[in-house]
């Protein structure tokens, strides 16, 4: 018999029967979206539990990316990273944007603000950096660099939910930040992403884009979008809310588990890097190195042969798919930091409901793999 899956991620949910007073009061009022009573009531409660002040909830983060650079009406080229998930250049090419991609820093992922400031030309409008498995981009570097050369910053946050950089808020940088709340993130509302913004003017700027532009029953002020979050998917996040800590909690506790654990073994690294900040745990990548005994793709395939679901995240680059390869700034030789890890990472399983004898499975075979392929090297020396 095969063993159960282990996914790399799954959604933590309350009891159901905690849901139901949720539905009810919606089955009672009879409003399902349009910005009702729960989207205004996780507005509000988000606010106070990120620490920020004006935040506007969508239907998913890649409409609010989408909707984050309309609002700022950003044109041109915008510098971003090949190392996330397509979505965030996504976003560039539905507003008819040139993503023009930069390495990264190899201990973050993220991007190198020495590359950023180095491929910046007339035509660049703005950056657009993502807090890669919410590990802080270099703010204050990005911060200087925005000022310096008048451009606009927008945060793909969509993996930063609750991490804060010396107390305050990640997703209170930049003039935007985006981010997720997909069944695969920290905090869940099924689907479902916020803005944040700096100030009241953009907030209700972007309010009105999520809802077709429309001010009033006659008065439409811009091509808006259809990017409200419904009224379920905001009861649920306010259920959600109450669960969060207990759930990035219990995240630590795993992520502590394979900190431990992987220390000693020869060929594996982490990129973790949690001295500076308060991290949401949100996934654990490893590096397997050259000095592994097995390949990257070997090793994801071993656990895939025990059902064990470990996912490549960030591979393919973005700057490797077909709409962006031909790119100039697509071209490998000039990303080699971003494509070496790329052809190493590995994010194992990570989330509230994995059991002790489910981290010791995935534990065995990166254990099993590192000792019977060294025993064969030995045997040939
Ligand atoms: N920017 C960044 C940097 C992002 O990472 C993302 C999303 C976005 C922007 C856009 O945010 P949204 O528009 O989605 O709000 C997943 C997610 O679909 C995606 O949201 C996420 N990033 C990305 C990193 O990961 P896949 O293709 O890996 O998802 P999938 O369906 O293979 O799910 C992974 C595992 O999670 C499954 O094997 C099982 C588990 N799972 C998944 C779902 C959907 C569940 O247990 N329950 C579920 O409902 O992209």
């Amino acid at each position: 018999m095969t063993d159960k899956p282990i996914y790399v991620t799954q959604p933590a949910l309350p009891p159901l029967e905690e849901f139901i007073p949720y539905l009810q009061q919606i089955w009672d009022n009879k409003i399902l979206t349009n910005c009702g009573p729960f989207h205004q009531q996780l507005e509000q409660a988000l606010a106070d539990y990120l620490g920020v002040k004006y935040i506007s909830l969508f239907a998913n983060a890649t409409l609010a990316l989408v909707t984050a650079l309309q609002a700022l009406r950003i044109t041109g080229d915008v510098i971003t990273t090949p190392y996330s998930f397509v979505a965030t250049a996504h976003s560039l090419k539905w507003n008819g944007i040139r993503p023009i991609f930069v390495d990264i820093d190899p201990k973050t992922c993220n991007l190198d603000p020495a590359a950023i400031e180095a491929a910046i030309t007339p035509q660049t409008t703005a950056i657009m950096p993502v807090h890669v498995y919410g590990t802080p981009c270099d703010v204050d570097a990005i911060e200087r660099i925005a000022e310096n050369y008048n451009l606009k910053v927008i945060y793909d946050a969509a993996h930063a939910f609750g991490c804060k950089v010396n107390g305050k808020s990640l997703c209170s940088f930049g003039d935007i930040s985006v981010v997720s709340f997909h069944a695969t993130k920290v905090f869940n509302t099924f689907e479902g992403g916020a803005i944040i913004c700096q100030d009241a003017k953009t907030k209700a700027h972007i309010d009105h884009l999520k809802n077709f532009g429309f001010v009033d029953e006659t008065t439409v002020v811009a091509a808006g979008i259809n990017g409200k979050m419904s009224e379920i998917n905001a009861a649920f996040g306010m259920l959600q809310l109450k669960h969060v800590d207990a759930a990035i909690a219990k995240r630590a506790q795993v992520n502590k588990f394979y900190t431990e654990r992987l220390r000693f073994v020869r060929g594996i690294s982490l990129l973790q890097d949690n001295r500076n900040h308060d991290s949401n745990y949100s996934y654990f990548p490893i590096l397997v190195e050259a000095d592994y005994p097995i390949s990257r793709d070997d090793l994801y395939n071993k656990f895939r042969e025990q059902n064990i679901m470990a996912r490549r995240y960030f591979y393919p680059l973005i700057s490797e798919f077909p709409m962006y390869r031909g790119l100039p700034s697509a071209n490998a030789g000039l990303l080699p930091n971003a494509k070496e890890i790329s052809s190493r990472v590995l994010c194992l399983p990570l989330h509230p409901n994995l059991e002790d004898a489910e981290l010791e499975r995935i534990m065995s075979v990166i254990i099993a793999c590192a000792k019977k392929h060294q025993h064969k090297r030995a045997a040939r020396n």
